[in-house]
């Protein structure tokens, strides 16, 4: 059946003009004027965006003890509702876990996803084994890979690792990840804490602050530097990790940087002199920072210097935040954001003029399609694109309140919000998930967008043993992807 969204205004990551959009079957097959289809959707006073990507989102996923609590049944919902029509979620191998084990785990966790989605592939532990299986994984069509420099004794890679694992993807075309954050200082600063008797929520804040995060993302940069890989820093908190980013992309280095909508909205007052589940819920790292940081990061936005935004939605329950009590080590880290991560960032990026409406797609979708080579099939409004696209009302209010959202968790860390801009309708891949604010998510309709790897930047060295072997690593870059 063909579809038709007519009389509203297409904001792009470019550009702003009014026509209709005319869908067949899951793709957008014209755009123009007078446009004609067997079911019409009224955009009047709406704009037309191409659908947001959440490119870190954690489901189902085992940490600290326990599983967060938003499947991809509830987590895509939730995405849906808010706007967001794919995310990426990281396969998540244990140590000495096969890589290809483990996409088999998350395949059978994502059957029931209402939206589409991709992966990222951890890097828990180094070897031969993943060496080898990082191309197979690059075959599949995953062709990022996350690397934990904190979480020590449990995710965390040492820079030994980290370099190899550059290197192989320097090779393969794939782009590496970070989660930057110094985890022998972070680990050293949690037992100062608890021998000091600072037990409580308060003290997962002192136990992260900027400086480890700004060291190894510096860090990071460096060995990926070294080793001829782009670089992509996940949920980048502060002004120290932005300055190093900044600094490389100046010397021509693909270095990119991702903030939070939570580390823009929120700040570390939510950990201080707030009752103990308040501020539990809140525990996330790296953790919410001061006002100054949270301009920088939204300077950064316009800039150009940071490229996107996401949530690193990762939900847990207050009864699971409360395994905690006592230890704040134990607090599970993680917050949601998933639903609300577009209505927040319009209200208080574009509603408050330190965003542009194009600016806001290249940040919550655009962006991220080229980094990831998945543009223009995703990301963009034109003729043979998915048919991923948000009817988005401008002047709609809600205030923000956890009894009316889609995520399983019990609480809401924006709860009082108040936004103004929603998702009138969505649609994925054609099918109406949203229609007049009501959410129509089908289970299982989501897809796995496999993806293409970037030109390998170094010569292929292939076999484990070259790699081991010191070598001369030349500096050759990627094809720019434009952001
Ligand atoms: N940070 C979180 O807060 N949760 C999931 C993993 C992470 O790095
Ligand atoms: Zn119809
Ligand atoms: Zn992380
Ligand atoms: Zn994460």
């Amino acid at each position: 059946m063909s579809k038709v969204i007519k009389n509203g205004t297409i904001v792009t990551a470019d550009r702003t003009w009014k026509a209709d959009v005319l869908i067949k079957h899951d793709k957008i097959v014209a755009i123009g004027h007078d446009l004609h289809a067997d079911h019409e959707i009224d955009a009047t006073g709406c704009y037309v965006m191409p659908g947001g990507i959440d490119p870190h989102t954690h489901l189902e996923m085992p940490f600290m003890g326990t599983y967060s609590s938003d499947d991809f049944e509830s987590g895509t919902r939730a995405a849906l509702s808010g706007g967001t029509t794919m995310v990426v979620d990281f396969c998540l191998p244990s140590p000495g876990q096969s890589l290809l084990e483990a996409i088999d785990m998350w395949s059978n966790k994502s059957t029931r996803a209402c939206c589409d989605y991709s992966y990222h592939m951890a890097i828990t532990w180094w070897g031969e084994q993943v060496f080898n299986e990082m191309q197979q994984v690059v075959d599949k069509g995953i062709t990022s890979f996350k690397h934990f420099m904190a979480y020590k004794g449990a995710l965390m890679v040492n820079d030994d690792e980290m370099y190899s694992s550059f290197q192989r993807c320097a090779e393969l075309g794939a782009l590496p990840l970070v989660h930057a954050e110094n985890g022998d200082v972070v680990a050293q600063l949690q037992q100062k804490l608890l021998a000091e008797g600072n037990d409580g929520p308060e003290a997962h804040a002192y136990s992260r602050p900027p400086e480890v995060e700004g060291e190894a993302t510096n860090r990071a940069i460096m060995i990926a530097d070294m080793a001829g890989a782009p670089l992509y820093v996940v949920h980048t908190s502060c002004e120290q990790s932005h300055e190093a980013i900044r600094r490389a992309r100046q010397k021509g280095m693909r270095v990119y940087g991702e903030p939070l909508v939570q580390h823009l909205v929120l700040d570390e007052s939510e950990y201080f002199d707030k009752d103990w589940d308040h501020a539990a819920r809140r525990v996330m790292s790296p953790p919410f920072r001061n006002k100054q940081h949270q301009d920088s990061l939204w300077a950064g936005l316009s800039a150009g210097s940071l490229q996107v935004v996401a949530t690193d939605h990762c939900a847990f329950t207050t009864e699971q935040k409360r395994y905690g009590v006592g230890d704040f080590t134990k607090i599970p880290n993680g917050t949601g954001g998933l639903e609300d991560r577009l209505p927040v960032l319009w209200t208080k990026g574009v509603n408050t003029g330190r965003l542009t409406m194009n600016e806001f797609v290249a940040v919550t979708s655009t962006n991220i399609a080229k980094i990831l080579n998945i543009y223009p099939k995703k990301g963009a409004i034109v003729e043979g694109a998915d048919a991923d696209i948000i009817v988005w009302d401008p002047e709609k209010t809600k205030t923000i309140t956890s009894g009316a959202q889609q995520s399983a968790i019990d609480y809401n860390v924006f709860e009082g919000i108040e936004v103004k801009g929603l998702p009138k309708h969505v649609l994925t891949r054609g099918e109406i998930a949203v229609e007049n604010f009501a959410v129509k998510a089908k289970p299982g309709h989501g897809q796995f967008v496999g993806r293409e790897p970037h030109q390998a930047v170094s010569k292929a060295l292939s076999t484990w043993k070259e790699l081991v072997a010191p070598r001369k690593v030349e500096r050759t870059g990627i094809p720019a992807s434009g952001v």
